[in-house]
């Protein structure tokens, strides 16, 4: 019984000790098996179940964690918000670049999908940024998919934030806006 406890207590001990490591280390602390499921989860099966699997830091580096053959590529986000991602080839680079603070993003016309909502960051005057600051809140996002081609809202006249119709082109008017469309992705049937 006494080494039992003992043990028991050592590995109480190893835990906390072993996530903050792995919390400095920028990474997502789920072990693998953990981390797929709770990736996959962000695209309907029939996508998710091919997509390759990859760990993400929050400064972009990315760790792949199982092999895909559909192009497609799942994540969690590196933050508080730990939504699962899945994006083609298109918009996992989009991904990447904006996490590692690139100026653009390599290539437009991905299409990402987040069946488990997320959270975008917004100043008191309701403008979303990219980062969060002392001033912004985060404000929750339903499940949505994204074309991340960077519309304008002056030509297109669609809205630059989250109304009643269901689309908006998030972060317009920098290379990174993007069509959000409020639609469950786990409705999208074949
Ligand atoms: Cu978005």
């Amino acid at each position: 019984m006494r080494l039992i406890t003992a043990s028991g207590a050592a590995a109480l001990l190893v835990l906390p000790w072993a996530a903050l490591q792995a919390q400095a280390a920028g990474q997502t602390k789920e072990g693998d098996t953990e981390f797929i499921k709770a990736a996959e989860e962000g695209a309907p099966p029939r996508i998710s179940e091919k997509a390759a699997i990859a760990r993400m830091e929050p400064k972009g580096k990315v760790t792949t964690i199982r092999p895909g053959s559909n192009g497609f590529t799942c994540t969690l986000f590196p933050d508080e918000s730990h939504a699962p991602f899945c994006g083609d080839h298109k918009a996992f680079q989009w991904i990447v670049a904006a996490m590692s603070e690139q100026p653009k993003p390599p290539a437009a016309g991905g299409i990402a999908y987040m069946a488990k909502g997320g959270l975008h960051y917004e100043t008191p005057k309701g403008e979303i940024l990219m980062r969060p600051t002392s001033e912004t809140k985060n404000v929750k996002e339903p499940p949505h998919w994204m074309l991340l081609t960077p519309i304008d809202p002056a030509t297109s006249g669609i809205p630059t934030h989250p109304n009643a119709g269901g689309s908006y082109i998030m972060f317009a008017g920098t290379p990174y806006a993007h069509l959000m469309i409020y639609q469950d992705p786990k409705m999208l049937k074949e």
